[in-house]
């Protein structure tokens, strides 16, 4: 499969990166390591990556003034898309994705689609930095790329909390350590750190938070109106689903936010084995087990309640 994806590179002149929507620290160290790794292993390659956005705490990615945040109708003759379970999700990356002569989907969600020309996930693995390590001559990956991967390894992993850090997860970090990387400050600076706007919303969800389904379910939504309060934008709500779950007794969190007039996200965690990403799904999302999430569109109320009573009988079978 290895060979497959570097043959394709070697074939290949003009090569596109992308993720998913909304990038998270998976979906930009998965794409700026492999941005990175093909400039210094196919120097003679045009390679070019695209996000949605680029949340300001990922700025010390080498390279990362270099990614196209504006679509531009770009030709790729390859196109490789990380961290991406579904072509939608690749947002306007789609066309660039459509219209190439060849395309890879390397990933790690169990709900991939098998989109690509060539397609290797490993849903055995924490993220997608782990299946792209695996795949580098690991003589290679250096300080700048190790940032990458370190990164996104850290970040689904929940800091080597989830039940998705295997032993081999902690042996690529320690690899990745060897590399000299400045951790902690990629710790601090990118999972842990809020802003003042980011606590403000997180305290106030909180206070607006209800515990439902005998106190095993936490709820609560961030309107408009409230990120409009604080000066908060979507950016300054990530996070706050976690701090949710983390408390005592609670097996799921639930958290909405609006996105747009009739439409809110919805994102699930789960502390136990209630599957998130069951009720994701039938919503038009998705994700993993213990983290998912969907879009309701229309009637906010109804659709809440209905998802609620999808999660009630999930709780009912562990
Ligand atoms: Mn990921």
């Amino acid at each position: 499969m290895c060979d497959a994806i570097w043959k394709c590179v070697r074939n290949s002149r003009i090569i596109g990166i992308s993720g998913h929507i909304r990038p998270d620290g998976d979906c930009i160290g998965a794409a700026m390591s492999m941005y990175l790794y093909i400039k210094k292993m196919y120097s003679d390659k045009h390679v070019y990556v695209y996000f949605e956005s680029i949340p300001e705490r990922f700025r010390y990615i080498k390279g990362i003034d270099e990614a196209v945040t504006n679509y531009e109708d770009k030709n790729a003759d390859l196109f490789i898309s990380v961290d991406c379970s579904d072509p939608e999700r690749l947002g306007e990356a789609r066309r660039m994705f459509e219209k190439a002569d060849f395309t890879v989907n390397i990933d790690h969600h169990i709900s991939n689609l098998s989109f690509a020309d060539v397609n290797h996930f490993a849903a055995d693995s924490s993220s997608t930095c782990e299946v792209l390590y695996e795949l580098y001559d690991k003589n290679a990956v250096d300080y700048d790329i190790a940032a990458c991967l370190y990164t996104g390894i850290s970040h689904d992993t929940g800091v080597f909390k989830y039940s998705n850090t295997s032993k081999r997860t902690m042996q690529i970090a320690g690899e990745l350590i060897e590399k000299g990387i400045d951790f902690t400050e990629i710790l601090e600076k990118t999972f842990f750190e809020k802003t003042y706007v980011q606590n403000l919303m997180l305290g106030r969800c909180l206070l607006e938070s209800k515990r439902i389904l005998n106190d095993r379910v936490i709820v609560t939504a961030a309107t408009q109106e409230m990120m409009d309060e604080y000066g908060a934008d979507k950016d300054d709500l990530d996070g706050i689903v976690n701090a949710i779950l983390q408390t005592k007794g609670a097996e799921a969190a639930v958290f909405v936010y609006q996105l747009g007039d009739d439409e809110y996200k919805v994102s699930l965690r789960a502390s136990g084995s209630a599957d998130m990403s069951r009720i994701a799904l039938l919503y038009g999302g998705g994700g993993h087990v213990k983290a998912a999430g969907c879009t309701i569109k229309g009637n906010a109320k109804a659709g809440l309640e209905s998802l609620l009573r999808e999660l009630e009988s999930e709780l009912e079978k562990v």
